[in-house]
């Protein structure tokens, strides 16, 4: 599913969003749905958000913040690691806690494990998981090349939750991923930042904007889809 995602809009089961501007978010011609957020997520708030989803038929994942949140129903499940994390909790903790709880229960083939670099220190999820935000573009193809050899992990996101990333390090980690699957995050607020975005990760990912200005959050999308991807 996710090999082929472009363009994806995230959305958070915390904020709220007209029937309107879901329904063109859905039809947007947009590749998926994420459903996550660091804050606030209930298991109320993300099947409401699941049950409105799939009255559009687009696929829609579910990224695992807080089990008390997890739903089923989702066509896939993506699980965080922050390999910059300075709690090594949210690097491997709280995914040993949940396998222990519900092992027998977790539809293994549905997982996909992200590795995230969390680099805008402003950032909920920043200070949620005490991410060290002051790596270098050096630092951050480290964690990447971690990610993509030693783990194997199929998705490597880079992240600057709420504002846009250095190019530098935005090329240093596209140079550093090899197998895995490049999302990158933040800030993508217009078709500038979608082109630019778009050319060097795999999968982007729009959020805030969809919150602030629909007609521009919308305009990433072909924005996107008419970017040739890296080395394509
Ligand atoms: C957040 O990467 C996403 O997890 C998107 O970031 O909200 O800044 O678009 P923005």
């Amino acid at each position: 599913m996710m090999e082929s995602w472009r363009h994806v809009f995230k959305l958070d089961p915390d904020r709220a969003i007209s029937e309107a501007n879901l329904r063109a978010v859905c039809q947007s011609g947009t590749d998926g749905i994420l459903v996550g957020g660091s804050t606030g997520l209930t298991y109320d708030n993300t099947a409401r958000l699941l049950s409105g989803t799939q009255r559009y038929g687009v696929p829609c994942a579910l990224e695992v913040s807080d089990l008390s949140a997890v739903v089923p129903g989702f066509d896939a499940y993506m699980i965080p690691m922050v390999l910059n994390a300075s709690d090594p909790a949210w690097i491997v903790g709280h995914h040993r806690a949940a396998v222990e709880r519900y092992g027998d229960f977790i539809p293994w083939e549905l997982l996909l494990a992200e590795g995230y670099i969390v680099l805008n220190g402003d950032s909920a999820v920043a200070r949620v998981t005490g991410a060290d935000t002051g790596l270098s573009a050096e630092g951050a193809a480290a964690c990447a090349h971690i990610a993509d050899k030693l783990m194997s992990l199929p998705i490597v996101y880079l992240e600057y939750s709420g504002r846009f990333g250095e190019v530098q390090t935005m090329r240093a980690v596209r140079e550093a991923v090899g197998h895995a699957r490049l999302f990158y995050g933040g800030g993508v607020a217009g078709p500038d930042e979608a082109r630019l975005a778009a050319s060097l990760a795999d999968t982007v990912v729009v959020g805030n904007i969809i919150y602030t200005d629909i007609a521009r959050a919308l305009s990433t999308v072909e924005a996107v889809k008419r970017t040739p991807p890296f080395g394509g």
